[in-house]
This record gives C-alpha cells, structure tokens and sequence, in this order.
C-alpha cells in the first residue's frame, strides 16, 4: 500500500512516519510513503500557497491550484484508484472499522491543511472523503494523517510480529485491553493477580477477558451497549461486577 500526504510540513510527517511500527514498516517496503509540498506546484515569486478569505475574517485560507497539482502529481505515482481524503473536525470519526476497510487500499492521498481551512472547491472536486481524528481543534491536519498512516500500517500483512498481531486479533472484538503487568511482583504495596503468577492458561485467558469486559463497562459503556455479549461474556462481567461490590464492602 502506498501512502501519499500533500502538506506544507513534509518533514513533519516523513520524520514522525520513520520511528517505530511504521518506520519499520517502510523501512521493509511493506509500505510506501511519499509527501508533496503544494509550494512546489506554485508559479508566482513568492510560491504562494494561501491568500484572503472571500467575505473577509480573519487567517488565510489554502488556494485551490497548488492543492490541485499536488494531487494530480501524486496520482500519477500511484495506480489509477487512489483515494483523496480530506482530514478535518466536520469528517467521519476515525475508527478501528475505517482503518481496517482502508488497508485494502492500494493508494491512500492524505491531505493536510493548514491556516483556516482550504478552499471548498477543493474538498468538492478533488476529494472523495473528509475524515475526523476527533471532536477537537489542532493547527493542521498532519497530526491527523500520521494516526491514520500508523492506525492502517498496522493492519498490513507481516508489518507486526507474531506476537503483536496475535494480541491484534482477540481484542479488535469491541473491547478494551485487559491491564498488563511485568516484574518486580510488588510496587508500593501493589501486588501482581495472583492468577497470573500462576501457569494455568485456561484461568488465565477467562481472567483477561473478564477484566476487559469489565474495563469497558467502567470506562466507556458506549462501546458496550453497542455490543451482543454471548452468555460467557455476560456471566463473566457479572461476576467482575460482583466481586467489585465484595471489595468494595468496609466489612471485607
Ligand atoms: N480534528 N481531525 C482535524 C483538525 C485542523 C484544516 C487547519 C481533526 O482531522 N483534522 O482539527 N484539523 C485543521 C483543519 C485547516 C486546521
């Protein structure tokens, strides 16, 4: 898969996609990052790249024709089905589901903008979707298009370790991770769950699913109600429920 992000700040983004899963990841060819600076496709002096909003206000907004360019210029990289998405606040959410569909991609064109916004005109003909990192405001859309690179990358065939991808597909089911816990046994009078400390895998796994089950419950209800538990999924987060009221009893 090939990845390409049209932004003022290319060193950002070439910099921030070398470390880690996706420096690797390139590193490897399991992907192929490219940036193009829409200052590169100017024509004027003063390689300009933003100019006035109509109707007045404050900031500057991105031209049309730079952006245009620089799309066109990494379309013609890739192979013909390439997708423009657009990253900004009015998008759809990004999501596990949404990276998991867009790593079947053979080309994903990133746009970032910048200063207030980019001309409309282009979001209107040159992209084909707008995409949201959240209900928030950052300075640019680079940021935004890093998540997405690292979100999809991971997804990609061999690009994790055995391990990582095992751990991958147990808990992209809707739920959030069980903790985690490595040596020393005790810490400031914290000590490590005894089922862990033992070798009894069986127990093991029910523990871990019962503590996701129930870390989903305490910490974000959303995600739950939008899931069918099955009866050992609904006994298990029952019995987390229970046990917090038997620990949470003064006379205990
Ligand atoms: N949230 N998700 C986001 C953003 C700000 C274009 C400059 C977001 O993706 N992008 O907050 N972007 C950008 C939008 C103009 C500011």
């Amino acid at each position: 898969m090939r990845f390409d992000v049209i932004t003022l700040f290319p060193e950002m983004v070439e910099t921030a996609a070398g470390f880690g899963v996706t420096g690797k990841a390139i590193e490897k060819n399991h992907v192929q990052l490219s940036v193009w600076n829409p200052r590169d496709y100017t024509h004027d002096r003063h390689r300009t790249v933003d100019d006035r909003p109509y109707g007045g206000g404050p900031g500057m907004v991105m031209k049309y024709q730079p952006l245009h360019d620089a799309v066109l210029a990494a379309k013609a990289i890739g192979s013909n089905q390439a997708k423009v998405v657009y990253l900004s606040p009015q998008g759809k959410p990004l999501s596990q589901a949404l990276f998991a569909e867009a790593s079947q991609l053979s080309q994903l064109i990133l746009v970032a903008g910048r200063y207030e916004g980019i001309d409309e005109r282009f979001i209107q003909l040159d992209c084909d979707e707008e995409w949201s990192a959240g209900d928030y405001v950052i300075s640019g859309g680079e940021l935004a298009a890093l998540i997405v690179i690292d979100g999809i990358t991971r997804l990609l065939p061999n690009v994790l370790g055995d391990e990582e991808s095992a751990n991958q597909d147990s808990h992209s089911d809707g739920l959030l991770e069980y903790p985690q816990f490595t040596r020393p046994e005790h810490v400031e009078g914290l000590s490590v769950p005894k089922v862990l400390m033992g070798g009894n895998h069986a127990d093991i796994e029910c523990w871990r699913l019962k503590q996701a089950l129930g870390r989903t419950w305490q910490k974000r209800p959303d995600l739950l109600e939008k899931k069918q538990l099955n009866a050992e999924q609904a006994s298990l987060l029952q019995q987390f429920k229970n046990e917090l009221d038997v620990k949470g009893c003064s006379d205990e």
